[in-house]
């Protein structure tokens, strides 16, 4: 049987509108090379701790007021971490001084991501990859071991007289580069999120647990557009008419930045271009005197 009344008080003082209060919120990391580090929000509130020294954790916000926690990863280790894991832990009480903390159930809504991640500039979200619910270990539960282990079983482990209630959640990225950083945040909501839905039946009050990584955007390959130029008449007394021009991108191109380049040496009139779809224009040409055609498109990406 655990003690959380402290953590109530702490809670109270916080101005939270919400039913539930925070008894244990961490992170837990490991990789091949790294070994099991932590960073814990609650119950002791460890920020910028140095974690063996290989990497720089920080919690931008203690949890806020919408219920959110963000913690930044930066990998200072000097190598490239391996198969790094990691694990959220949050143990929520709702509404336990009218009806205790050990009347509650949780379930698996949906491993998927919450319907408004945050936006972080080039990087992008990812839902978690494993979760367990359990009882922590006060009772005979195994949910502190596993997330000491870093190893979820995706299974609600709860019984009939299960105690307690906490869940986690793990991510897994294969690379962390040296110097790289990428963000966790744990989320806490009264509005469907996805996650795990945690619920008090006598209150009738739930909420939704997930959590996010946010991992570095993979760079933008940029495609330039394809000019096909089609020439049945090649030689010819009279002007040429047959010429036709098809200008196709992968992201987009516009009629108007289809032109004919200034190095082109032969004689030409009545150019014209037609927006086909978003991604490919069509033109045509009358070739008046002999020379070489030349054709520029720059496309929505600006590659050329
Ligand atoms: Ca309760
Ligand atoms: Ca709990
Ligand atoms: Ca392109």
């Amino acid at each position: 049987m655990k003690k959380s009344s402290i953590f109530a008080v702490l809670m109270a003082l916080s101005s939270f509108s919400q039913a539930y209060e925070m008894y244990g919120l961490k992170l837990s990391l490991k990789a091949t090379n790294l070994p099991f580090t932590e960073s814990i929000v609650y119950p002791a509130i460890v920020q910028n701790n140095p974690v063996n020294g290989q990497l720089g954790i920080t919690v931008a916000d203690t949890l806020t007021t919408d219920g959110k926690v963000l913690w930044t990863v930066d990998n200072n280790s000097g190598q490239d971490l391996q198969s790094l894991q990691a694990v959220t832990y949050i143990d929520i009480e709702i509404d336990q001084t009218q009806n205790t903390f050990f009347n509650e159930t949780a379930a698996l809504s949906s491993l998927t991501l919450p319907q408004t991640p945050t936006p972080i500039n080039n990087y992008l979200p990812s839902a978690p990859t494993a979760w367990q619910i359990d009882e922590p270990g006060y009772y005979g539960g195994q949910l502190n071991a596993a997330y000491q282990a870093l190893s979820l079983n995706n299974s609600n482990e709860l019984g009939t007289n299960a105690d307690d209630i906490a869940v986690t959640f793990q991510h897994s990225v294969p690379l962390l580069k040296k110097g790289e950083r990428l963000y966790i945040e744990a989320r806490i909501g009264d509005q469907p999120t996805n996650g795990i839905q945690q619920s008090d039946p006598n209150s009738q009050q739930s909420y939704y647990l997930n959590s996010v990584i946010y991992t570095q955007a993979p760079p933008v390959v940029k495609i330039p557009p394809v000019v096909a130029i089609t020439a049945p008449t090649t030689t010819s007394p009279a002007d040429i008419t047959d010429t036709t021009i098809s200008v196709t991108d992968e992201l987009g191109v516009l009629a108007a930045d289809v032109v004919v380049a200034s190095t082109t040496t032969a004689g030409y009139s009545n150019f014209s271009c037609q927006q086909i779809t978003a991604t490919q224009v069509d033109c045509i040409i009358e070739i008046t005197a002999s020379g070489d055609l030349v054709i520029s498109a720059t496309d929505s990406d600006a590659v050329c």
